[in-house]
Parts: structure tokens; sequence; C-alpha cells
């Protein structure tokens, strides 16, 4: 039995790997989280309860709010999935992702090497890789090229998590995963946002001409990979994850349409996003390799059960999407027609 920390459990996928780790293993989980607007306390109501888990709200980019956390609660080890997350809004305003992503993770390092805490898990993402062609895969030696001030972010976050295992022998591995999608996202992101609209009846936008592809993956599978990595990763390595579900966004789009029952005239070509990267795909060999992972979800049976888990929580959406959700949208779609 060991005691995990867990940054930003609070959001979408942190909220299910805590969940995961109550549930598989026997460890106490301590869940800091600023709970920005994508955090959400009610992902994790169904384990309040339990007397292996705690919360604390912190911010991983003030010292002096996150070191008392540590200083208290002592971990063994910190999966670090705190962090700005949407590339919609890192167009808009790159400043809350250079604070949390950057400034936050080393600080995170910072303290956890103060407290001696052991491993030290970072989760990134397959877009500080930059973009594809039409053919080929990231591996875990494919330069580093973000495009967007999010990705930028990580990649930079990446580099001090890197630094923090080269300089002071910190053990920290570094995990790149590609797109998830399944219970507990905020529908600013293309899966649950297409779902709800949809479900209400509402417009979907599709940037561009809706030919970017994306390659899926559930986010138990993620979770599960991240875990693998925790207990069994190398000091120092990186392990991408990918879900091997390619698809273009109108692949995906007119999908969700078909699981919700509408019609595709619900399909709104909108302008393209900003340095909109064409193509993602990962080469998920190493971590097959070296620590057994492979994805167990298909893309097809994915997409329903998350278009179920939307269809049954209509009032944990419907909580989400109000207050500041709302002026987001309109700034980052005005009115669709
Ligand atoms: P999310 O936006 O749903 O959740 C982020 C959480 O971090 C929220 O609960 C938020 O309150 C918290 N947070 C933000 N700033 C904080 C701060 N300063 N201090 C403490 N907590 C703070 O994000 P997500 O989609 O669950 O992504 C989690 C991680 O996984 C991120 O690091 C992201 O880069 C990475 N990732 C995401 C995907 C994806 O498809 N969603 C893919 C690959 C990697
Ligand atoms: O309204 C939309 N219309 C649309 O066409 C939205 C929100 C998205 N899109 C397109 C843009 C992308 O090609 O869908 C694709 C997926 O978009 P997002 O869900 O915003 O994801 P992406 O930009 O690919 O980044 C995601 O995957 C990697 C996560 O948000 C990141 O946190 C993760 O690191």
């Amino acid at each position: 039995m060991a005691k995990i920390l867990v940054t930003g459990g609070a959001g979408f996928i942190g909220s299910n790997f805590v969940r995961r780790l109550l549930r598989d293993t026997d460890h106490d989980v301590v869940n800091v989280d600023a709970l920005t607007y994508a955090g959400n306390l009610e992902n994790l109501s169904d384990v309040e309860g339990d007397g292996r888990y705690s919360f604390h709200k912190a911010d991983i980019a003030e010292f002096a709010s996150i070191e008392p956390v540590l200083r208290e609660t002592r971990p063994d080890s910190i999966v670090h999935f705190a962090a700005e997350s949407h590339v919609d809004r890192s167009v808009h305003d790159a400043s809350a992702f250079v604070r949390t992503n950057v400034v936050g993770t080393q600080i995170l390092l910072d303290v956890a090497r103060m407290h001696d805490v052991g491993r030290f898990v970072h989760v990134s993402t397959d877009e500080v890789y930059g973009s594809l062609g039409s053919s080929g895969r990231f591996t875990e030696t494919s330069p580093i090229q973000p495009n967007s001030p999010y990705s930028a972010s990580k990649a930079g976050s990446d580099f001090l998590v890197r630094a923090a295992h080269h300089t002071h022998g910190m053990d920290c591995c570094i995990t790149r995963c590609s797109n998830n999608y399944g219970p507990y996202q905020f529908p600013e992101k293309l899966i649950p946002l297409m779902i709800s609209n949809a479900l209400a009846g509402q417009p979907l936008p599709v940037y561009g001409d809706g030919k970017n592809v994306r390659d899926w993956i559930h986010v138990e599978d993620h979770c599960r990979a991240v875990q693998l990595v925790l207990e069994n990763g190398v000091a120092g390595e990186v392990y991408n994850i990918g879900g091997n579900s390619e698809r273009e966004n109108l692949h995906v789009v007119r999908k969700l349409l078909e699981l919700t029952g509408q019609s595709e005239d619900l399909i709104r070509f909108v302008k393209d996003r900003p340095g909109h990267d064409r193509r993602y795909a990962i080469d998920g060999a190493k971590i097959e390799r070296e620590l057994g992972f492979v994805p167990e979800w298909t893309f097809e049976d994915g997409m329903a059960a998350t278009v179920d888990w939307y269809r049954e929580h209509g009032a944990w959406v419907d909580r989400v999407k109000s207050g500041a959700y709302r002026s987001y949208y309109e700034t980052q779609y005005g009115r669709l027609d």
C-alpha cells in the first residue's frame, strides 16, 4: 500500500484515474485540485466517503498553496494531471497555460523534491510532437515541435520534468497520450460538445474541412496505461499512449449523429482553428513491448458507451454548461444558425 497524490483529480482524466486507483488498488489517494472552470468535485461524488480518499484545494502554481499539502500528506508518489488543457482557450489567452503548465509543474517538482517524493509521473500529450502529414506515427524519439500555445506549454513542462530527472536524479516518467474521450469530459472538447449539442438538437460546429485526424482513446485505457507507468515505468523514460483509432473529425461527428439519432443537417462548417494541427497518430510499440499495454476499447464500442453516459447524465451536463461555459461558447462560436 502506498500514498499517491494526484493533481488535477477533479478534472476529466484525473477523476477517472482517482476512481480507478480506489477501485483496483489498496493505495491511499490524495486529490489536489485548484477547481478551475474544468475542475468539478461532482465527478467524484461517489468516492467522497471513502476513508482512503482525501481532497485538498490547492494551486500548483503557488508554492504557499501546494507546499503545505505535501508537508502534511507525505505522498510516496505523484501523478501529475493538473493543467490548462484546451487548445482553443490557449488561442484566446495563453497566460493561464504558461502559469499552470509551465510554472506550476516546476513548483510541483521543487516541492516533490523537498519532501522526498519517489516516483513522479508527468501526464503529457502527443500534441508536443506537432502535426503529421498523411503517413507516419509519433514515436518517443519524434522531434518536439508544438504548434499551439497549449502544446508549447506542455512541451515546456515535459522539458522541466526531463531536467529534474537529469539534474536532480528525480524518479520521473513522462506519458504522452492521444485524444481521450469518455465519462466526465468537459463539453468544450470535440466529442462531449458534439454529443451534448446533438442530444439538444443544436448545430454541430466542425472546424475547417473536418478532415483533421485524431487518434481516439477511451479514458479508461489511458488511465490503465498511466497506472502501468506508475508501477513499472523506468525512471527518465517517455511512454507514448495511443488508441489505435485514427478517425477524421467528420467521421466522428457523423458517428455521433447516428448514435444520437439526429440528422446530418445539424453539421455546420465553421472557421478553422488558427494553426490547426492536421493529424496525430501514436506508435504505441514501446509501452506495449515494455509494459504490456494495448488499448482494449474499440472506437465503436467506446463511442456508443460514451453517448449512453451523456444521455444518462443530462443533469451533470446541464450544471456544467451553465454559468461560465455559456460566455466561453459565445466567444468561441458566436451564433450558429
Ligand atoms: P481537464 O481540463 O479536464 O482537468 C484539468 C484539472 O486540473 C482540473 O480539475 C483543474 O481544476 C485542474 N487545475 C488546473 N489548473 C490547476 C492549478 N493551477 N492547480 C491545481 N489544479 C489545477 O483536463 P484533462 O482533459 O483531464 O487532462 C488532464 C491532463 O492530461 C492534462 O495534463 C492534459 O494535458 C493531459 N492530456 C489530456 C488529453 C485529453 O485528450 N484530454 C490527452 C493527452 C493528455
Ligand atoms: O467545436 C469543435 N469543432 C472541431 O472541429 C471542437 C471543440 C474541436 N474540433 C476539432 C479540432 C480538432 O481537430 O476536433 C478535433 C479535436 O479537438 P479537441 O477536442 O479540442 O482536442 P485537441 O485540440 O485535438 O486536443 C485534445 O487532445 C490532446 C485535448 O484537448 C488536449 O488536452 C490533449 O492534450
